[in-house]
Order: C-alpha cells, then sequence, then structure tokens
C-alpha cells in the first residue's frame, strides 16, 4: 500500500514550488480587483527588473565595460558606478511600456523620469534605489535593489513631484532585493513581510519564507564604527554599552539591504546616525529608509530617526535623509534610550 505521507509530500511539494509572486499578492488581498491586478503586474515588473540586474552582476566581471567607476558624479555627489547606471536603466525600461506608472524617481536620477506621452501611464510611483551598496559590486559581495510604490495623488502637472513629499505611512507596497548567493526578493503590500527565492532554473522568484517575524531582540549590531568621531555622544553611550556586555556581536557589510536582511531573520540593530559631515545622515528616506521601515513594522520591528518613527518623517526635497535606527524592538529602543538620557542632561544642565 503507498504510504499515505508520500502523497501530502508530493502535494505540498507541487505547491511550495507553484507560490509565484503574482500568486502570493492575489493571495494577500484576497481579490482580483484593479488595484490588486495593478499590484501584482508592478512586483512582477520588479521581479523582472530583479532577474535582469542578477543576470548582469552574475557575469559583470566577464564583461568588458560592466564594472567600474562612469567617471560622473550623481545628484547626492557620489561617483557612479557603471553598475548603477544600468540597473537604473533596468527599472525604467521594464515599467515604461508597462502603463502601470506614471513617473519612476530614483537615487540616481536628480528629478523623476515622467513616462513619456506616447506610453500608457499609470496611477503608481516607483521610487527606488537601483544599487545599494554599490561600492561593493566591483569586490563580488552583496548588493541590492530597493524599491516603495505609492499612489500618484493629484495630477503633478507642474512636474515637481509634490505629492511625493509626504511620509512613509502613504506607502502602498515595499521591499528590495538581495543579490546574494541566491537573488531574493522580500516584500510587503501591508500585510505581512515575505521572500521569494529566484529559482533560476525556472526563472521564477518562489516563496520561500512567508509572514517573516523579526525577533524582538538580537545578537547583532551594524553600523559603521569608523564614525566614532563623528557621532552624537549619545550614539557613543550606546557604542560604549554593547562593547561593554555580553551578547552582542558587530556584523557590517557596507550595503544596507544585506545588513537589514540579517536583522529581519536574526534580530539586532542597524544604525546609520547623523554625523558632523552628514547631520542628517546619509541614507535617502524616500527610496531607502522609508521602504525598509515599512518592512520592520510589518515584521514586528522598528525604525527610527532616533527623535521620531521613520514612516513619520515628511520629506522636505526628493532626496531628503535621515538618521536611521531600524531593527529589533527592544534594540532599536536602547539606542533611543540613551539619545532620550543625553537630551534629558541637556535640559538639566540649561
Ligand atoms: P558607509 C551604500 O553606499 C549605502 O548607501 C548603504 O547601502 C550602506 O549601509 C551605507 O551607504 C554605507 O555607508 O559610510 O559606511 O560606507
Amino acid at each position: 500500500m503507498v504510504e499515505a505521507y508520500e502523497s501530502l509530500d508530493y502535494e505540498y511539494a507541487l505547491d511550495h514550488d507553484c507560490t509565484t509572486l503574482s500568486r502570493h499578492v492575489f493571495q494577500q488581498l484576497q481579490t482580483f480587483s484593479a488595484d490588486a491586478q495593478d499590484l501584482s503586474a508592478i512586483m512582477n515588473r520588479i521581479a523582472l527588473a530583479g532577474k535582469l540586474i542578477a543576470r548582469r552582476l552574475s557575469r559583470a566581471g566577464l564583461m568588458e565595460g560592466a564594472l567600474g567607476f562612469t567617471g560622473s558624479e550623481n545628484v547626492q555627489g557620489e561617483s557612479v558606478k557603471k553598475m548603477d547606471v544600468y540597473a537604473n536603466e533596468v527599472f525604467i525600461a521594464v515599467f515604461k511600456q508597462s502603463g502601470l506608472v506614471c513617473r519612476l524617481a530614483s537615487e540616481e536620477m536628480e528629478k523623476p523620469y515622467y513616462i513619456p506621452e506616447n506610453c500608457p501611464l499609470g496611477r503608481y510611483t516607483l521610487l527606488y534605489d537601483p544599487i545599494d551598496g554599490s561600492s561593493n559590486v566591483d569586490i563580488n559581495i552583496n548588493v541590492g535593489s530597493i524599491f516603495a510604490v505609492r499612489q500618484q495623488e493629484g495630477d503633478d502637472l507642474d512636474g515637481t513631484a509634490s505629492d511625493l513629499l509626504q511620509s512613509g505611512r502613504k506607502l502602498i507596497a515595499a521591499g528590495y532585493i538581495l543579490y546574494g548567493p541566491s537573488t531574493v526578493l522580500v516584500y510587503s503590500i501591508g500585510k505581512g513581510v515575505h521572500a521569494f527565492t529566484l529559482d533560476p532554473s525556472l526563472g521564477e522568484f518562489i516563496l520561500s519564507s512567508e509572514n517573516i517575524q523579526m525577533p524582538e531582540h538580537g545578537p547583532v549590531y551594524s553600523t559603521n564604527e569608523g564614525n566614532f568621531w563623528q557621532w552624537d555622544e549619545s550614539i557613543r553611550d550606546y557604542i560604549r554599552y554593547v562593547h561593554r556586555h555580553e551578547g552582542y556581536t558587530a556584523r557590517y557589510s557596507g550595503a544596507l539591504v544585506g545588513d537589514f536582511h540579517r536583522i529581519l531573520f536574526q534580530g539586532g540593530v542597524f544604525l546609520y546616525p547623523g554625523t558632523v559631515k552628514k547631520p542628517e545622515g546619509k541614507l535617502r528616506l524616500l527610496y531607502e529608509t522609508a521602504p525598509l521601515a515599512f518592512l520592520a513594522e510589518q515584521a514586528g520591528g522598528r525604525a527610527s530617526t532616533g527623535t521620531q518613527d521613520i514612516l513619520d518623517a515628511v520629506p522636505e526635497k526628493l532626496h531628503a535623509r535621515t538618521p536611521l535606527i531600524i531593527g529589533s524592538k527592544e534594540d532599536v529602543a536602547l539606542v533611543e534610550s540613551f539619545i532620550q538620557e543625553r537630551s534629558r542632561q541637556a535640559i538639566a544642565a540649561h
């Protein structure tokens, strides 16, 4: 007699292998409405961008002109890598004719890219960092793409995209693609956080982790301690604390997506505070800190500037920056406690 469990494994295996990204979006929303179909299509387009970028990264070392610098600087004043330009163009290419978006706003473009008049227009805006951590590209260490999706509000006839200057509470969807030993797409549409692993043999992202819950506390603290001399005393107090207490371990890759991904699964805290050179911090709100904050909160974690939730921060300009403290609830609260203590002392001293 065939053992009952064999048929169950087989059924589970088929179902597990068939949970693709587009299907998962519909399962999440429990509807096939026009909005759900738009969101599913948007996620599919992002997945296609991820596949194209992953393919290029996997063979960049063998391709003439794929690596290295372009020689120009972006709006951030950062030297642009050839991979930055390629990835930026990929997102434009996969969305241009999609009829899903009206604009794309990127770390690599001073102003948003407006879908040309001869292309179908959509009601959404994609905000993205095409390659986060591009300093890692040439040395084959993980990098990522970060994305955020907002619904267009108003008609933006003046081309200032002022409707984008709102808090992250307006986000419809957010996520990232991590280009590591495997390519993993992590996303949320406000109903939990879910991870999909690219199966190159299928050319599909397949569900690998559903309803990810960030541990309340974790051992990891992730920050560039080379900036210690530039930090506020409160952040130094926190670093001195973890240096003197058992149970902490430092992990820092130079690419926010990989460092966040570790904390999403293992717990802990990532911090990029303000510095003397960049008091408002280095990371950009609309397409770096806000999308990750959206994920962190959906996974039961937190994200703070140190004095307010990231998702409540309202940018004054498209490329506004914020300090970032993101991760497990307890660990973010511990960092904030040192900031609050220093504030209390400063008030008491006056
Ligand atoms: P630093 C990469 O340039 C990035 O934007 C993030 O991915 C990363 O966490 C951070 O900057 C690294 O900055 O100053 O430590 O090199």
